[in-house]
This record gives C-alpha cells, structure tokens and sequence, in this order.
C-alpha cells in the first residue's frame, strides 16, 4: 500500500501531472491514515495555504471562489480546490454546477478542482478533507480551497482542516440570521456578507456586527461586503488573505489542538468503516445476539 502511494506521489512529477494528482488522491482515501506511513505527505516540506469556505447553499460560495481562482491564477499560484457536498450524494448536481462555475478555469495548469460527495458516512468527509490537503500540500500547492455546503455540525468539522475560514451570507435569507443564531459566527476568521447588490446587505453586516460584539470569542471576525456575480469588492478579501497569511499559521498547524482534531476524525472513520463491517454481517436474530457479545 505504502509503496503504491509512494510511485503515485513520484509520478505527479511535484503536482504537476494533474492526472496521477487525482489518481493519487483516489488511493490516498482509500488508504486512510496509512498515508502517515510516507513522510511527504506526513511532514510536507511545502504546506499550501488552506482556506475554508463555508455558508448557506446558495449564498454565492462558488461564484467567490470562481473570483478567488481568476486573482490566483494571475498571480500564477497553485491552487487545489476541494468541493464538498453531502446534499447530492445521488446526482451530483451542485457539485457539476460548481464546475461550470469554475468552468473557465478548469483547464489552467494550475489550478486542480476535486469534488467529494458522500460514500455514506458523513463523519467521513472530515477525514477526507484532511486527507485531500495534505495530498495538495505534497503536490506543492501554493493555496488550497476547501469549500463545505451548509452550516451544520459536519462543516464545523471540516473547517478544523482549515487555515483560515471564510463564512459566507447573504441578505434577504432566513438561513443567515440562524447561522447567526446557531453561534457559527465564533469558528469564522472573515464573514463575507456577499449579494452586495441587493437590498438588506448593511442591515445584515449591522446584524453580524451587533452578535460580534457579544460574542466572547478573543479574535472577532473581519466583516466585508462585496458581490461575487458582480465582481465587487473581492481585493477586499485577497488583502485580508494576504494579511493572514503573514501569521504562523504553518506553526498553528502543528498545535496539540489541530494534530488531535486530525486524529480524532481519521480515527473516527477508521471506527465507522468498521462497525459497518460488523454489522453488514448481521443477517439474523442469533447474529444480532452475537455481535454484542464481540
Ligand atoms: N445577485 C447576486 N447573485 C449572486 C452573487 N453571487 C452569487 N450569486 C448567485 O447566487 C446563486 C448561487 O451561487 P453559488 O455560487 O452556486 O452558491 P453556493 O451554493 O454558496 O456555492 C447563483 O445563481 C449565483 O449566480 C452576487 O454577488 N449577487
Ligand atoms: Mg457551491
């Protein structure tokens, strides 16, 4: 296993080659925590600046990122994106929507898009995104994009993979204000009030600025207002980017907290594929009776 991994990590040429990249990435989630085993992708010498992004579904997440990848590519970054969508496990249909967002881009040598939809498991998908970023860590990616659909408990998870993390709302959506009020505010790094160009977007910014100011979080967010669709105020967001990837954030990577946020989700998947194992053996009431004996 570890040898596969290792001619498959040789062959993408330092991420280069995007084909055995995504060759590669389908054996490293397969692999699981095995991949620690290899120590380009255990201890990467390159660590890419990992972003999440995160919000309701339709607050304008891709369209962002869209407008993200076009300033990254002029600044000839590397840039992995990985999208994840747990709410079309069957169709794919937001995840092939994204990529006609991200159409434009798609064929730029820079720029690799993975989507994950879910196997099942949504615990999973935490294991996953870590997984997948240090695989764009050792392909030497400059930024990686971790977009996650929704705000519940799952993304939460997933952007503990994240560097820093992007909550994106919209005016006019009931689904903000209870984003608000379900305190997802406090894992944010920047809030991004998007749809600048319809009406209600100071009122919200005033709403998220007015919970910020009574939450008891050390580091409120940044609070900026711009347009994705209409490509406004998105330099506000780079320079934000720029101004937090002055801090250590390689350094924080490696805090007990983060390792054992890492640990804990890969372990827990390693536990969820197993009791599946166990119980998919379970046909009959005597079976039943045994597997609480193991
Ligand atoms: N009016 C307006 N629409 C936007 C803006 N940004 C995105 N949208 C639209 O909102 C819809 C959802 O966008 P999408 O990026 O798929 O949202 P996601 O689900 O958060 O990824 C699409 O129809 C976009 O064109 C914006 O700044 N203004
Ligand atoms: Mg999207």
């Amino acid at each position: 296993m570890s040898d596969d991994l290792r001619q498959l990590l040789a062959a993408t040429n330092s991420g280069t080659n995007f084909v055995a990249v995504a060759k590669l990435l389908s054996a490293v989630e397969r692999a699981g925590a095995k991949i620690f085993e290899i120590p380009e992708l255990r201890e990467p010498k390159n660590m890419a600046f990992r972003i999440g992004i995160t919000g309701p579904p339709g607050a304008g997440k891709s369209t962002l990122i869209g407008r993200l990848l076009e300033r990254f590519k002029k600044e000839n970054k590397r840039v992995g994106v990985l999208a994840i969508d747990p709410t079309s496990p069957i169709s794919h249909g937001a995840v092939l929507g994204d990529r006609i967002r991200y159409t434009q881009l798609l064929n730029d040598q820079n720029i690799f898009v993975r989507s994950l939809g879910t196997r099942g498991s949504l615990g999973g998908l935490a294991a996953q995104a870590y997984l997948m970023a240090r695989v764009f860590d050792a392909c030497q990616f400059d930024v990686a994009i971790i977009e996650t659909v929704g705000v519940g408990q799952t993304e939460l998870d997933v952007m503990n993979v994240a560097d820093t993390v992007v909550l994106v709302l919209v005016p006019e959506s009931g689904d903000s204000i209870q984003v608000l009020k379900a305190g997802v505010i406090e894992i944010a790094d920047a809030i991004v009030v998007n749809k600048s160009d319809r009406p209600g977007a100071e009122a919200l910014r005033y709403e998220i600025e007015s919970q910020l100011a009574s939450s008891e979080k050390r580091n409120p967010a940044t609070v900026l207002t711009l347009s994705a669709a209409q490509d406004q105020g998105i330099d506000l967001l780079l320079e934000w980017f720029n101004k937090e990837s002055t801090k250590p954030w390689r350094e924080n990577r490696n805090t007990p907290n983060r390792l054992r946020a890492e640990a804990v989700a890969l372990k827990r998947d390693q536990i969820e594929t197993h009791l599946h194992n166990l119980v998919y053996q379970i046909d009959t009431p005597e079976q039943l009776n045994d597997f609480f004996k193991k």
